[in-house]
């Protein structure tokens, strides 16, 4: 199958593209074929989204969220489909898929509430008989740049804020995984959203991104990828004076404490550090384990390890699937072949799968390092796969400062029983995401999703935080006085 852009509406593509192959990371197998679009695609995709914009705008909110309530449905509905198809591009377990798609249905449900809200403020004018107010604004056409990791739900986190709130977008999804946006808009079209208010577009970064970034009438672009990719958007962005949203890397730890109940700590790490393949941004890729009790937790997550079923990912019984592809896969080695250079002690894993059926797609084994030092680049940098390095401490302050430790800030964790303790912890771990005797992973759509640091540049996905990002803060003055008041002045 040949995927089609969806522009104003319309499916369609020029045959003289470059198309490249959709594969399945389980076993190699082509699932559909991706056309690379030229920038000329972008320019009639924005000229389109710029005419819906004006309509859509004056369609009023609540109205503009029965779209989004349609589209919750539909995915409902869809599910299961959903599922298997995102599991087959992109290589999480099924039971993940679900729950991605899961996580999209609550965004569209969650945001076509605020279709009802979208709450700005009223508040007194200093001056007499005269109104103030501030209302959120839509900006007009916005860009969409989603990864491959959760090819549908980051994409929910974006596009339904912006679009509730009255704008136009442009979706360009990962190259990886184009099959969920193509899968998205068809759901577009079956709930008869207007022409040109959705469009997607494939097509490579370098490409239909810069060309999104760059284009005068494209007034946001939201990203998530890379740090490294996310600093170059951000600099194109920034001389073209975009608003630019970004969300990027991470270096998660979870912090075990010598009060920490164990067997839940091993649960949380295992989920975290080896769920989606370790190929999430809340990913936990260190542990941060007091001195006290690390040989107790090592042996029990070596125990626990031993329990992982690595394999296709439609296969129920799975617990871990493949890697994206194979630059993921020898990029994961190269990490382990640099921990074991920096002297860290590997304890398990540390190869790529090989034999039947892991030839056939890219596996890589759990991989556990111990006795790794705080500043090792396999300690502080994004692996992005399923590799996790233990590192010892000797008191929660200390715990604290090595979480802070990294460039980055998305999510940390810390197990402990103790009240204080925890709420010392959420105070002083430097990330946007703290949990308390969970994982690092496993945040809800209703809550802002971001990082600090090297993660983000301070915008947030999801929660109603997200429409910072897709609106104008307006502020208006109706003054009913008949006369000439000027604030600051005649306020005596
Ligand atoms: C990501 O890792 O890129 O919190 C997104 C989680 C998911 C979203 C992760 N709800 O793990």
């Amino acid at each position: 199958m040949k995927l089609q852009n969806f522009i104003g509406g319309q499916w369609g593509t020029s045959e003289d593209l470059k198309f490249v192959p959709v594969i399945n990371p389980a076993n190699g197998e082509e699932l559909a074929q991706v056309p690379m679009s030229s920038t000329g695609a972008v320019e009639q995709a924005v000229a389109v989204a710029k005419k819906a914009q004006k309509n859509w705008a004056l369609v009023p909110a609540p109205k503009r969220a029965d779209y989004l309530y349609a589209i919750g449905l539909r995915m409902k509905e869809k599910k299961e489909h959903l599922a298997q198809v995102l599991t087959k591009e992109m290589g999480k377990v099924i039971e993940e898929g679900r729950g991605e798609v899961q996580e999209g249905i609550d965004m569209a449900f969650y945001m076509a509430g605020e279709g009802r809200r979208l709450f700005g403020e009223t508040t007194p004018s200093e001056l007499a008989n005269k109104f103030a107010m501030s209302v959120r604004a839509p900006i007009g056409v916005v860009g969409l740049i989603t990864p491959w990791n959760f090819p549908v739900a980051i994409a929910t986190w974006k596009s339904f804020p912006a679009i509730v709130a009255g704008n136009t977008f442009i979706w360009k999804p990962a190259t990886e995984t184009p099959m969920m946006a193509y899968e998205m808009a068809k759901i577009f079209e079956e709930v008869g959203l207007p022409d040109g208010v959705a469009n997607v577009v494939f097509g490579s970064g370098s490409e239909v991104g810069t060309a999104l970034i760059e284009h005068p009438d494209v007034k946001v672009i939201s990203f998530t990828g890379s740090t490294a990719t996310g600093s170059k958007v951000a600099e194109l962005g920034g001389r073209h004076l975009k608003k630019v949203s970004l969300e990027m890397g991470g270096k998660n730890a979870v912090i075990v404490m010598d009060d920490a109940d164990l067997e839940l700590a091993v649960e949380g790490i295992l989920w975290s550090a080896f769920g989606t393949a370790g190929q999430r941004c809340t990913a936990c890729s260190r542990v941060i384990v007091h001195k006290d009790v690390k040989a107790e937790l090592e042996e029990r997550l070596l125990t626990a390890m031993q329990l992982l079923t690595i394999g296709d990912g439609l296969d129920e019984s799975v617990k871990i699937g493949p890697v994206i592809n194979k630059t993921a896969l020898h990029k994961i080695n190269s990490y382990v072949e640099l921990g074991r250079q920096e002297g860290a002690k590997l304890l398990a894993g540390g190869n790529i799968l090989t034999g039947t059926p892991f030839d056939q797609g890219f596996y890589y084994a759990p991989t556990l390092f111990t006795d790794v030092k705080w500043d090792a680049r396999i300690a502080q940098e994004e692996i992005f796969g399923p590799v996790v390095s233990l590192i010892e401490v000797e008191s929660l302050e200390e715990a604290i400062e090595v979480n802070n430790s990294v460039q980055f800030g998305l999510s940390s964790s810390i197990f402990t029983q103790d009240i204080n303790r925890a709420f010392q912890a959420q105070r002083d771990l430097d990330t946007g995401i703290v949990y308390v005797n969970a994982g690092t992973t496993g945040a809800e759509i209703h809550l802002p999703f971001g990082g600090t640091k090297g993660t983000g540049n301070g915008h947030r996905d999801s929660g109603v935080a997200a429409l910072d990002v897709y609106t104008e803060w307006k502020s208006i003055y109706i003054d009913y006085s008949g006369k000439l008041q000027r604030a600051q002045i005649d306020t005596e």
